[in-house]
């Protein structure tokens, strides 16, 4: 997705009213939804006749606009957000404005370039639609790359258009995101900085646990990974630094695709064990405090059942699984820390303490 489709909000019309939902009748049909080998072959086929005609429905449909003169020395071909910057940019440009962008209706685009001296594809990212259409040997320009990366704006497509690849001068300084003041996760990040830990991190708001003064993560690559990436450190460092090792998981995080993870640690335990943090703040902060199985409540606040994390680990096999809040029993915790990195055994500390936004969203409800 572009940068602006990402941070864009605007009011939402529904295109219709909400209809009931209606019960429909399971139809047997294994052949088309069991994929052994024998029934996969044909699905594959099937699946390139479905894309042929996604292609011509595609071709076919008002989706595609085009706007401009019959002909025109500049021709754009564009979709999404990077239409809105390129008719600023180029008001006098020919312009193919693409709804769906794949499978590509190739021969409707030849057929618009034919109608243009140039055309250039405006698209921010990787060069995907550009690289599809040269596959083609239809004629269009892809952008420099100087223009794969950050967000296009009107000031980048006029470069683009040009092919003007002199560098930008640098961004002013803008102001980093911060953990709230009050935050939960504040203590922790704190103590693992002054344990001088090696902390393998997660996706959440405590993914803001590596921006000063804490920086107190060491590495983070998609929801889940801490546990396995941490579990990998300890088996490879030497062992003064495989002692260091902590794996920092949210509640939210940890019940999406952390529970293999506390499989593995002690399916394969490392020599030194592996300490697991599962930070316990209630909820799903970093995406809008939404609700998840940890906490006890749907999306709407009504109650259901609550997965109970500590039970759930102490069921797997892991031989300590504490529960603490450490901004209220800050020197327990340190100790706690301090005593399972010293021992070899696999740990988990919960720690628990609810994100204060919401607080705030339970006190209103
Ligand atoms: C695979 C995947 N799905 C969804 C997301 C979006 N996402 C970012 S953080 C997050 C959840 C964070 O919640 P939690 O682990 O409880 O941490 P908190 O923000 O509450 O500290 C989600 C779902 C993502 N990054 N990756
Ligand atoms: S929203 Fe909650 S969890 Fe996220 S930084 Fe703020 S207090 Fe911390």
């Amino acid at each position: 997705m572009t940068t602006r489709v990402c941070h864009a909000r605007s009011i939402v019309n529904l295109w219709k009213e909400n209809e009931e939902s209606v019960k429909k009748n399971y139809i047997k049909n294994i052949p088309e939804r069991v994929m052994v080998p024998a029934f996969a072959k044909k699905a594959h086929v099937r699946l390139y006749d479905k894309m042929k005609e996604l292609a011509s429905w595609n071709a076919a449909s008002d989706m595609i606009r085009i706007s401009g003169p019959e002909t025109a020395d500049l021709g754009i071909i564009c979709s999404g957000a990077a239409y809105q910057h390129a008719v600023e940019a180029a008001p006098e440009a020919r312009i193919m404005k693409l709804g769906m962008t794949w499978p590509l209706p190739f021969d409707k685009i030849a057929e618009f370039v034919k109608g243009n001296k140039r055309t250039v594809v405006v698209e921010e990212g990787e060069k995907f639609l550009a690289g599809k259409i040269l596959e083609q040997g239809i004629d269009v320009e892809a952008k420099g790359d100087i223009f794969l990366f950050g967000e296009l704006d009107v000031a980048k497509v006029r470069r683009l258009l040009v092919n003007d690849q002199t560098p930008e001068p640098p961004p002013p300084p803008g102001r980093p995101p911060q953990l709230c003041p009050g935050c939960p996760h504040r203590k922790v990040f704190e103590s693992l900085r002054d344990l001088e830990c090696i902390v393998s991190g997660d996706i959440g708001c405590y993914t803001l646990g590596v921006m000063p003064p804490f920086s107190a993560i060491d590495t983070c690559l998609c929801m889940g990974a801490s546990i396995g990436a941490g579990l990998g450190l300890r088996h490879t460092l030497p062992e003064e630094q495989a002692r260091k090792v902590v794996s920092v998981i949210g509640d939210s995080t940890f019940v999406h695709s952390g529970i293999t993870g506390i499989v593995e640690m002690v399916y394969n335990r490392p020599a030194t064990g592996h300490l697991v943090f599962i930070l316990d703040n209630s909820t799903t902060a970093m995406t809008g405090l939404q609700e998840n199985p940890a906490t006890g409540r749907h999306l709407n606040m009504s109650s259901t059942h609550q997965l109970d994390l500590e039970a759930l680990c102490k069921s797997i096999g892991v031989d300590h699984v504490d529960v603490i809040d450490p901004t209220a029993h800050h020197a327990e915790f340190m100790e706690l820390v301090k005593e399972r990195l010293a021992s070899n055994d696999v740990s988990v500390i919960i720690a628990r303490r609810p994100c204060i936004l919401q607080m705030k969203k339970l006190a209103k409800k």
